[in-house]
């Protein structure tokens, strides 16, 4: 038994992707499935402590490893600094790295040698079998010991010449076993996280993750690769519970409900209102929806009915106004999905978060036209917002893997990745410089005629590449 470090790189407010600081679910997840097999979390998250390197440095020296957490993009520099400050300060420290960039770029992480161990997906157990390995053993390097532990990649020692005829290091892959340990766990410890720390004169926003995966194929999507299009979801009864527990203890503003789809079981969504209903409960929920989930739902729920409960806003990532588009993209969808998804939300007086990705590989200006006249109609619905991306591809997707070939050894250092932002400049892919001059000035007239639709300032024009 001893002490974990989880370190939470994602740094929304540096990046301006959102102006307050979110509950980092990942490491508090991990943490939960630490302290309950009597291990001692402590959470270190960027968000919320200015002197977290200080603070690391300090409490790495007497830990059994230290964790660290991101996303692909910015927050990866905060990861990278992290791992600085550990290895100067308590060398000898074993690291591991998790979460949704680790689950996809390990082999380039690992060949850089920048940590001992990458959990890949879930990591639950893994980080649990982690730490009772270095708290039995004192050190975290014996491949036939991490071999037995699932989602698991590290090098074995050995070498290996790729394909190309470069030598690197090996790396071991272990069995994707736990899939979405999470379900069978207890409800996440919130008491890891200094809870009311991350709510400001803005609002009070508490995250909540009711299920883990997504079945659909969507090829700028990092879903597919770390899920393997597999769901889970908790039951209704479970869900209420702990968002009225939630609820109660924290009394935020609103709980955001963090599933990649929450519609995915629409049976699951109805029960969760029915269950609501049948407490009395009005809770403010956010949640994410696919917008042929909300035409599918509304056939057995009158919409109304959400927002009576509380669900306030959907976000619905809505891509393209161009069926091109979304049949290149494999959304599995229409925009006639989309238009009517997005009026059912509105008619039932729900907040309709839009997400939009423009300069998309192969799309045209007539594409980009259909995207324009839709953002433009959706605009005049009440309680429309939009949020207007550039494409950017993420490692392990479809479309990432269509432009640069297979993703998996591409050997792209981590400095790369930490120059990628779906906002602002990309050190990966910068796309058409004049395409997206013309989109920016598409959307700066869209602002013009409705000044409060968009939910963030827009996208700026990436760097070159080659920068
Ligand atoms: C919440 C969320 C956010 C929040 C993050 C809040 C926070 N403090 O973490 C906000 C809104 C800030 C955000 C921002 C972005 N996000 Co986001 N976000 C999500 C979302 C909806 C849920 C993520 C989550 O919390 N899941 C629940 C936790 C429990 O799962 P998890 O993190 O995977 O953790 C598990 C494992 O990975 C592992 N694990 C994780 N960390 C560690 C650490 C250790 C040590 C161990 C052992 C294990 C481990 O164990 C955990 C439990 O099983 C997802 C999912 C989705 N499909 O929409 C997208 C998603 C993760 N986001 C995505 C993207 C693209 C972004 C942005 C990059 C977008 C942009 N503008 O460029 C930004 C980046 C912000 C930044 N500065 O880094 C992509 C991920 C792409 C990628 N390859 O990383 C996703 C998958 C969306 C998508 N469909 O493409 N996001």
């Amino acid at each position: 038994m001893g002490k974990v470090i989880l370190f939470a790189g994602v740094d929304p407010l540096s990046t301006g992707e959102s102006t307050y600081p979110w509950h980092p679910l990942s490491v508090l997840t991990v943490g939960t499935a630490l302290r309950a097999a009597g291990h001692v979390p402590v959470v270190i998250d960027c968000q919320i402590d200015p002197d977290w390197r200080a603070r690391l440095a300090q409490e790495a020296r007497d830990a059994l490893y230290v964790g660290v957490s991101c996303m692909t993009g910015p927050s990866i520099g905060n990861v990278l600094d992290a791992i600085e400050a550990v290895r100067d300060h308590a060398p000898g420290i074993p690291l591991v790295w998790g979460g949704y960039h680790a689950s996809l770029a390990y082999r380039s992480i690992l060949r850089e040698r920048l940590v001992d161990v990458v959990v890949r997906g879930p990591g639950e157990v893994a980080a649990v079998a982690l730490a009772d390995l270095v708290a039995k053993n004192g050190r975290i390097s014996d491949p036939d010991l991490l071999g037995q532990i699932p989602n698991l990649a590290f090098r074995d020692g050995r070498r290996e010449i790729s394909g190309s005829g470069v030598v690197t290091d090996r790396v071991i892959e272990t069995n994707y076993g736990s899939l979405a340990s999470f379900i069978e766990q207890a409800p996440v410890d919130y008491t890891l996280l200094p809870v009311d720390r991350y709510f400001t004169s803005e609002v009070r926003d508490v995250s909540y993750l009711s299920s883990w995966g997504c079945p659909h194929p969507c090829g700028f999507c990092s879903e597919p690769a770390t899920s393997l299009r597999r769901w889970k979801g908790l039951p209704a009864g479970r869900v209420v519970d702990d968002v009225a527990r939630l609820w109660t203890t924290y009394q935020p503003d609103q709980i955001s409900l963090m599933d990649p789809n929450f519609s995915t079981n629409i049976q699951r969504v109805v029960d969760i209102v029915e269950e609501l209903e049948r407490r009395g409960l009005c809770i403010q929920l956010r949640a994410n929806m696919r917008a042929k989930d909300i035409v599918q739902l509304a056939r057995h729920i009158d919409l109304a009915r959400l927002r009576d409960v509380g669900f306030s806003a959907i976000f619905v990532g809505c891509e393209s106004g161009s069926d091109r588009m979304l049949e290149r993209m494999t959304k599995n969808a229409t925009v006639q999905d989309t238009i009517e998804g997005i009026r059912l939300l509105s008619d039932a007086g729900i907040v309709q978060l839009t997400s939009w990705i423009h300069d998309l590989p192969g799309e045209t200006r007539e594409d980009n036209d259909l995207t324009l006249a839709l953002v433009a109609e959706l605009a005049n619905l009440p309680h429309n917002r939009q949020k207007h991306h550039f494409f950017t591809p993420f490692p392990g997707t479809d479309m990432y893997e269509a432009l640069f070939g297979s993703s998996e050894d591409d050997g792209r250092p981590q400095r790369d990745w930490a120059r990628s932002d779906t906002y602002a400049a990309s050190s990966i892919w910068s796309g058409r410089p004049e395409f997206r001059a013309h989109v920016l000035g598409q959307l700066q007239t869209l602002k013009a005629a409705h000044p409060d639709v968009l939910a963030r300032s827009l996208p700026r024009l990436a760097e070159p590449v080659d920068s």
